[in-house]
């Protein structure tokens, strides 16, 4: 019997896999990932504040720039007295900003106010310029009984419904995969807001990371993931470089957005990792230094300013005094305010509190009753 074959030219068939969409090809070659030219690094001004392709400028009003330069300065000026304060035992705990304060800005001013956002720790800029007072950032330092969050999270784990600024836990990368929920939500809701998603490099490589983009793109939600890539992960030096979209076209206009407002979207974490680290330890005082005094957000939009006749010594002097005033005031109004009621230990566990809760409740007050004399109670509002 003679076998019937169907007869075609090989080269023109094409994969059927339903996994893919792709061709085929006929020979062995993995694809190699470039890391010696990666993604390049998108810039609209240079370290002279000089705009390089003017039909990139997006000819912000004074006000506005003034507006990003007061926020990112007042930022620095809370970092630098809460960073001694935290020296002196005042605070127990601190993450500064320096040098990421343009990432910050730029990106909020890119937002909508009710753009919802999910943050890591460093990122305290974008509740800044939502404006959220210095005496909440302070509260919630101090853990006083001003504090939204009733004292009960390490300091700079800020949040604030009103402004729409998810509050922040120490484990890493857990808002990126409830990011893209809050996104879904967002979208069914039909909403005109979009989420906005912050982390460090280091978290990009936790497995919530990876659910989170993959969720974000399969179930099309409208959120953006910004990864600030500061080089370091505490003492691990990082040679990646991320910038997620999902291809969402109201994420993109956002994204280009925040970006180009960027002052400086390259950077590197200048400060120590927290105040519990010492990162001479680990990196050279020189390529600190490099950062810190030649290519640095603040003084990049700064030269922009006075170039335009924006800004001169005279409004730096006036506004570093007005500034360090006002960071003074909210900090020595923190200090003397009492610590939150003890009982609020116990609360917000459940939204109703278990029989089991009141009874350990109460075991805690017949104990501190006791050995009053060997607790603080005369810090703490009763
Ligand atoms: C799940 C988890 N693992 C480890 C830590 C301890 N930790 C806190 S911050 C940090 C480094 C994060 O680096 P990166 O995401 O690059 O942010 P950066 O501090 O540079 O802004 C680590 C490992 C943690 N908080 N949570």
């Amino acid at each position: 019997a003679v076998l019937r074959q169907q007869t075609f030219d090989s080269l023109d068939e094409k994969p059927q896999f339903p996994g893919a969409s792709a061709d085929f090809v006929d020979h062995l070659e993995f694809i190699q990932p470039n890391v010696i030219s990666g993604i390049p690094v998108y810039r609209v001004m240079d370290r002279q504040g000089q705009i390089i392709n003017p039909a990139e400028d997006p000819q912000l009003p004074k006000e506005e720039v003034l507006n990003f330069y007061q926020k990112m300065t007042l930022l620095n000026t809370m970092d630098r007295i809460l960073y001694e304060s935290q020296r002196q035992g005042r605070i127990s705990f601190y993450m500064t900003n320096y040098g990421e304060e343009g990432t910050h800005i730029g990106s909020a001013a890119a937002l909508s106010p009710n753009d919802l956002v999910f943050g890591q720790y460093r990122e305290a800029g974008v509740l800044m310029y939502r404006g959220f007072p210095l005496d909440l950032f302070m509260a919630q330092c101090y853990a006083n009984a001003d504090d939204l969050g009733k004292g009960r999270q390490m300091p700079v784990h800020y949040g604030s419904k009103d402004l729409n600024f998810v509050t922040i836990s120490s484990p890493l990368a857990t808002q990126i995969p409830q990011a893209a929920g809050a996104a879904y939500a967002v979208k069914r809701e039909n909403a005109n807001r979009v989420v906005i998603c912050y982390f460090g490099e280091g978290a990009a490589s936790e497995g919530d990371a990876h659910a989170g983009f993959n969720f974000s793109a399969t179930l099309e939600c409208p959120v953006i993931f910004f990864c600030r890539n500061n080089g370091y992960a505490i003492s691990t030096p990082t040679y990646l470089s991320v910038l997620f979209s999902n291809g969402n076209s109201a994420s993109e206009r956002h994204i280009s957005a925040g970006v180009s407002r960027s002052p400086s979207p390259r950077f590197r974490r200048i400060g120590h990792h927290s105040t519990s680290d010492d990162s001479s330890a680990y990196r050279s005082v020189d390529e600190v230094n490099y950062w810190d005094k030649q290519d640095h957000p603040i003084s990049r939009l700064r030269h922009y300013m006075t170039a335009r006749g924006w800004w001169g010594e005279e409004e730096e002097r006036a506004w570093r005094k007005q500034s360090r005033r006002r960071v003074m005031e909210a900090f020595e109004k923190a200090e003397r305010r009492l610590k939150p009621h003890p009982e609020l230990l116990f609360t917000d566990v459940y939204h109703d509190d278990p029989p089991h809760l009141q009874r350990q409740r109460e075991a805690m007050w017949r104990h501190v009753q006791t050995y009053k004399e060997h607790y603080p109670l005369d810090q703490y509002e009763q």
